[in-house]
């Protein structure tokens, strides 16, 4: 796989609304989309900073995977995900080369791309997301 450039980075946050505020009136971005992800169990705000995004995760279950990290490691960047022409094949490409895979077929994420998770176990530590149009 040949990632193009970082989609966007994943932030877990205990109050969206609250750190949207940090990003609006701080850093001066614009919040262009809230949406709920019910699969993911979080709730999503996105950013634009050039051809990269940022995500602000909110969870809506402390069982899910966003509130066991808040949980856990309290709130901070949850996850990187990469730009891929196509992520079924990134995906097979990563499991070929022994990395442990999350998702092993792309599933729906927010803004409707396809996307598909790399175990942090097996990448560094860094939660590892592949997303794309394909
Ligand atoms: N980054 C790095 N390490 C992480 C992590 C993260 N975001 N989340 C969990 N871990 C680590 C934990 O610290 C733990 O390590 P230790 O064993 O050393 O303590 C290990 O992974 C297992 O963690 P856990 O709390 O027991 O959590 P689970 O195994 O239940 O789940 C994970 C971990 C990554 C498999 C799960 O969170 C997952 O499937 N994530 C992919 C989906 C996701 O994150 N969705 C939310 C975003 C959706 C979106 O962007 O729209």
């Amino acid at each position: 796989m040949k990632p193009t450039h970082i989609e966007h980075i994943g932030i877990a946050v205990s109050n969206l609304e609250e750190s949207i505020r940090y990003y609006e009136e701080v850093l001066g971005l614009e919040c262009y989309n809230i949406e709920e992800v019910a699969d993911q169990k979080v709730r999503t705000a996105f950013f634009k900073v050039g051809q990269t995004k940022i995500e602000l995760l909110e969870s809506t279950d402390p069982e899910g995977p966003v509130g066991k990290f808040i949980g856990k490691k309290g709130q901070g960047v949850h996850h990187i995900a990469f730009a891929v022409d196509d992520v079924n094949q990134a995906l097979n490409d990563a499991a070929d080369k022994g990395v442990q895979l999350i998702d092993k077929k792309p599933r729906k994420g927010a803004e409707g791309l396809n996307i598909g998770f790399l175990h942090p176990k097996s990448t560094n530590g860094v939660l590892t997301e592949l997303c794309g149009d394909k």
